[in-house]
């Protein structure tokens, strides 16, 4: 299944398969590798990637860092780490928002032009997807709209339900 709004092409699907410049990480702090889409991207980049990652030591929520993408087909990985959802009132939004902001930001200052997203934030660290959704929606479409280099936005939606919410806040928060 696949819709797009002229800003991002939403897809279901594996981010792991994207051929794009970068495909983006839900990662955590430590960088060193996890279940859900971080496992995923770590086991067909293989192992280089694990050692790239300790290289860098670390990265905090909302911030991005950038690997190779080894034996993926995509170029980069851009690892960023969500918030830890507690409620919503410990600014959980924010740093939302910024793991988006970073991550397009040094996408650009790379020259970089195609990039895959998948759902941050809404797995393991239980960030409620619809809420999720409308925020990544409006971060990425601001960012279409900062850099007119930027072709593609791919957001690849693990499941059916990850799909609908993304498909509603699209639908939703159109002007
Ligand atoms: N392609 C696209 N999306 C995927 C894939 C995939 N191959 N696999 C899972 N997802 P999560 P978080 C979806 O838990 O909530 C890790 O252990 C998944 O269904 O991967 O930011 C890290 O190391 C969900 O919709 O990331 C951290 O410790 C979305 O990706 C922690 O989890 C995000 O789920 C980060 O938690």
């Amino acid at each position: 299944m696949a819709i797009s709004d002229g800003y991002i092409d939403l897809v279901e699907g594996d981010i792991t398969r994207e051929r794009v410049d970068a495909i983006v990480n839900a990662a955590n702090s430590s960088l060193l590798g996890g279940g859900g889409v971080d496992g995923a991207i770590h086991r067909v980049a293989g192992p280089d990637l694990l050692e790239a990652c300790r290289a860098i030591g670390g990265c905090l929520p909302g911030e991005a860092r950038v690997t190779p993408g080894f034996h993926l087909p995509a170029k980069f990985v851009i690892h960023t780490v969500g918030p830890i959802w507690s409620g919503g009132a410990a600014g959980e939004d924010t740093i939302l928002a910024n793991c988006y902001r970073s991550c397009t930001r040094l996408a650009k200052s790379m020259g970089l032009v195609s990039l895959a997203f998948p759902s941050i934030g809404t797995g393991a660290y239980g960030f409620p997807v619809e809420r999720a959704s409308r925020i990544a929606v409006r971060e990425l479409r601001d960012a279409v709209d900062r850099d007119p280099n930027l072709l593609t936005i791919r957001v690849i939606c693990f499941g059916d339900d990850t799909f609908r919410a993304y498909a509603r806040a699209m639908e939703d928060l159109l002007d």
